[in-house]
C-alpha cells in the first residue's frame, strides 16, 4: 500500500482523541504515556506498512499472552526488564554509587518466606538429582563494615528449573528453596540449599510462541536471586550464576554480569552442617550495598508480587 497518514490532521487529531489530550480529570501521566506510545505505533504501522492481519495477530497474542499469565516473563525475555537496569545503573554512575551489580528480578518471586537469624536451611523437598550446596558471604555498606539486620532473601530453581509456587508439575512444597534471613553483628547470612538448574519457559506459553518466531530460545542459565533490604540502605536486586553454566552468557533475559559469577567450591563436611552428603559445593558471595539518596531509596521498584504465607 505505502501510503503515509501518521502527520494527517484527520490521524493527529485521532490520536490526541485516544489519549484525551487536554483534558483536566484522570492521569496527565498516563495521557502523556497513551499519547506517545500508541503514537510510536501508529507512526510504526506507516513506516513498515503493517498489514490489518498483522495488527490482528498481535492483538490477539496480548490475550494469549495475559491468558497464559506471562507478560512479565515476556517482559523479561525482550530485555525490557534488563533496560530498566541499564537506566538504574546509568543514574548511579552519575551519582557514584557504586556497591554489590543488580540485575533483574524476574516474574518468580514470592514474599512470605519466614525469616531465619543467620542461617536458613530452605531445601524442604527432597531432590535426588540435585546436591548441596552453601551460598553464604557477609552483607557490607560502601564502608566495607558488616550491616547488622538486614533481610537477605534468595529463591531459586530446582533440578528440573521449576521454582516452588509456580511448579507446573505441583510437585514442591510453599517456599522450598525460597529463604529469608536477618543477619547478625557480623553481617553474615548462609543458605543451605540444593544446586539449581536453569529456567526454561513454559514450551507452549506466549512468550515461548514469539520467541520461537524471532529464532530465540527461552533459556536462562542456573541462577539464584537475591533481595538484600536494610533500614539504613538501598534495596538491591541481584542474582548469581552458578559458573560453568554453558548458557551463562547466553541467558534469554540477559541477567549475567561479570561481577556476579562468584567460584563454585568443593567441600567436605556437608554432613555436620544437616547436608544431604558430606560432599558439597560453596559459593561465597559478599554483598555491597549502596547509601540512601537523601535518606531514601531512590531507586525501589514497586511491582505486583506473588505472596504466600507458610
Ligand atoms: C526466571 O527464573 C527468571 O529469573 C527470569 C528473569 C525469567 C524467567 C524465569
Ligand atoms: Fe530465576
Amino acid at each position: 500500500m505505502s501510503v503515509k497518514v501518521f502527520d494527517t490532521k484527520e490521524a493527529q487529531d485521532l490520536l490526541k482523541a485516544a489519549a484525551n489530550v487536554g483534558s483536566q480529570d484522570g492521569s496527565a501521566r498516563a495521557r502523556q504515556i497513551v499519547h506517545r506510545l500508541l503514537g510510536d505505533l501508529f507512526k510504526a504501522i506507516d513506516d513498515l506498512d503493517m498489514t490489518p492481519d498483522e495488527i490482528w495477530a498481535g492483538v490477539h497474542y496480548f490475550n494469549k499472552l495475559g491468558q497464559d499469565g506471562e507478560a512479565a516473563l515476556l517482559a523479561a525475555g525482550l530485555g525490557l526488564e534488563k533496560y530498566l537496569d541499564i537506566r538504574m545503573d546509568a543514574a548511579d554512575q552519575a551519582a557514584d554509587i557504586g556497591g554489590t551489580p543488580r540485575t533483574i528480578e524476574g516474574p518468580l518471586y514470592v514474599a512470605g518466606a519466614p525469616v531465619r537469624d543467620g542461617v536458613s536451611k530452605i531445601d524442604i523437598d527432597p531432590d535426588p538429582d540435585a546436591g548441596p550446596l552453601v551460598i553464604r558471604g557477609t552483607v557490607t555498606g560502601p564502608d566495607g563494615k558488616p550491616v547488622a539486620g538486614a533481610v537477605v532473601e534468595c529463591w531459586h530453581a530446582n533440578s528440573n528449573g521449576f521454582y516452588s509456587h509456580f511448579d507446573p508439575t505441583g510437585a514442591q512444597s510453599e517456599f522450598n528453596l525460597r529463604g529469608a534471613l536477618s543477619t547478625g553483628v557480623d553481617g553474615k547470612y548462609e543458605f543451605r540449599t540444593l544446586m539449581p538448574v536453569g529456567y526454561g519457559c513454559p514450551p507452549q506459553g506466549a512468550t515461548q510462541q514469539l520467541l520461537n518466531v524471532l529464532a530465540r530460545h527461552g533459556n536462562r542459565p542456573a541462577h539464584v536471586h537475591f533481595f538484600v533490604t536494610s533500614d539504613k540502605y538501598r534495596k538491591l536486586t541481584t542474582q548469581i550464576n552458578i559458573e560453568g553454566d554453558p548458557l551463562i552468557w547466553d541467558d534469554f533475559a540477559y541477567a549475567t554480569r561479570e561481577d556476579l559469577i562468584p567460584p563454585v567450591v568443593d567441600k567436605t563436611g556437608g554432613t555436620a552442617l544437616g547436608m544431604k552428603a558430606d560432599a558439597y559445593k560453596e559459593i561465597e558471595f559478599n554483598i555491597e550495598l549502596t547509601p540512601l539518596v537523601q535518606g531514601k531509596d531512590n531507586q525501589v521498584v514497586h511491582r505486583l508480587r506473588a505472596s504466600a504465607t507458610t
